[in-house]
Order: C-alpha cells, then structure tokens, then sequence
C-alpha cells in the first residue's frame, strides 16, 4: 500500500465495532484471532491493517495501595465490574468510533495492573474487535457494538484452561488459582458475565474450534463491508458500514 493509501485526517474511517464476549478462558482472544486471520490481517503492518483487536483488559482501572496487596493475595475480585474504569472504556471506544487514533495500555497480569511501558496505538480501522469477559455488562458501552458475538464455553473446559495459564504465563500457584476462582471468578461469571449472554446476537458454542460459526460470521462480515469485490488485504479502503448504533 502506498503512502497516499493510509488514512489521513481529512479520511476518516468508522469502524464496523464488533464485541466478543465470554467467561474467562472460554477463546475470546482465539476467536477475534480466527476472524482477523479469515480476513487476512494478522501479519498486516498496523497502520494498514484495517482489522484489529482489542482487550478488555487494558481498561482495569488503577487500584489503590490496600487493593493492590489484596490482589498479590488473590483476594482482589477482577472479575467484578466494579474494577474496570468504565469511563475509560467508553471514551476510548467513541474516540475509535470516530476515527481517531487511539492509545491504550497493555495488561501485565504479572503485576495485576496496566503497564506503565507497553502502550499500544490503535490506528484507524475498518473493523474493530473489543474482547472481554464483561464487553456486554455496560449499557452504554453495549449500544455501541454493531455486532455481538458471545463464546460460549463449557465451565469444565474454561477451568481446564485457565488452571495452566494462571500457573505458566501469569505466574500464579495452584491453590492461589482454584481459590481465586471458586471465591470470585465463577461467582462473577454466573452473576455478571454468563446473564449477558441474552444480548447477544451470535452465540458461538466451543469457542474457536468452531469454525463453521467462525466461517458464518467471517461471511457476515465481509458481506456487510462490501468487500466481496474489494478483498479486504489489498490495501483499499472499505466504505463504513451504514448501521448506526443506539
Ligand atoms: P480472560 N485477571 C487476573 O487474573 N489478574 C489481573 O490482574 C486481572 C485480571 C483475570 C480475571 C479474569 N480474574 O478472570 C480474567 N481473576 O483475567 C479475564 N481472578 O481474562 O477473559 O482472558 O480469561
Ligand atoms: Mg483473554
């Protein structure tokens, strides 16, 4: 793509906003990563890409010095709604509603807070995916989705899952993992994350080794931005879709 191909200010794009959400450990991340590969954008250089992906998780807000020790216990709820910076979040998402370049923090669950050195600028794209256990708890923050995906994982599989990742990238031990999620993951689950299922409007069952869902919503996709001519990694610019949120 040449130089004059990358969105300029007097371009603006609006994004097609789509929002994945789920239990913990249930493939979010893998599904939005399934669909950017179907679309052809993972190894795009970041200003061109026209799909990319974001996480929830880069909204947990600031906690203060006595949540902070509670959280190196295992004894903070990360899972409640009450911990994320829900202002945050809406901001940052109207800003990419609106074209603007946006920069957000990267999570280090090492140290159970947005990291202070890894910042990443989200460029201007055609599709934005938002992914996170709690996307559809926020009223104002669902009304901006323009399509609701909800992956949905069986609570054996998610545990299966989560045990591993807690202990090999997120530097946990076993007792601290099953106790955090008999005390707040699964509780937060039932309560906040599993009711918002209802607001979805594709619910994906077994998560990314679903691949005809993955395959159907890919199809949607591309239907709804028009690309069936203009393949979406030639390096052009789609038209945004005219749906326009409430
Ligand atoms: P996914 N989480 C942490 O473990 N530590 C943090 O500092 C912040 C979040 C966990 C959070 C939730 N809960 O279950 C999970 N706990 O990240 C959500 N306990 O991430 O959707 O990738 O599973
Ligand atoms: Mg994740």
């Amino acid at each position: 793509m040449s130089e004059a191909d990358l969105p300029t200010n007097d371009v603006k794009i609006k994004p097609f906003l789509i929002g994945v959400a789920g239990g913990t450990a249930s493939g979010k991340s893998t599904v939005c990563k399934r669909i950017m590969e179907r679309l052809g954008q993972v190894d795009m250089d970041q200003k061109t890409r026209q799909v990319v992906s974001i996480s929830q998780d880069s909204f947990y807000r600031e906690l203060s010095p006595s949540e902070i020790s509670k959280a190196e216990k295992g004894q903070f709820n990360f899972d409640h709604p009450d911990a994320f910076n829900q202002a945050l979040m809406y901001d940052t998402l109207k800003d990419i509603l609106n074209g603007k370049i946006v920069q957000i923090p990267a999570y280090d669950y090492r140290n159970n807070s947005v990291s202070k050195n890894e910042i990443l600028t989200i460029y201007p794209a055609d599709v934005v995916l938002f992914e996170g256990i709690l996307v559809f708890y926020f009223p104002d923050v669902r009304n901006l989705f323009h399509m609701k995906l909800f992956v949905d994982t069986d609570s054996d599989t998610r545990l299966a899952r989560r045990v591993p990742r807690d202990i090999n990238e997120r530097g946990r031990d076993l007792d601290q993992v099953l106790n955090q999620y008999m005390n707040f993951v699964k509780p937060a689950f039932e309560e906040f994350c599993s009711p918002t299922k209802q607001f979805a409007d594709v619910v994906i069952p077994r998560g990314a080794d679903n691949s005809v869902a993955i395959e159907l919503i890919v199809q949607h996709i591309r239907d709804i931005l028009d690309v069936g001519k203009r393949p979406l990694n030639r390096g052009q610019r789609i038209s945004p879709p005219k749906l326009v949120s409430t």
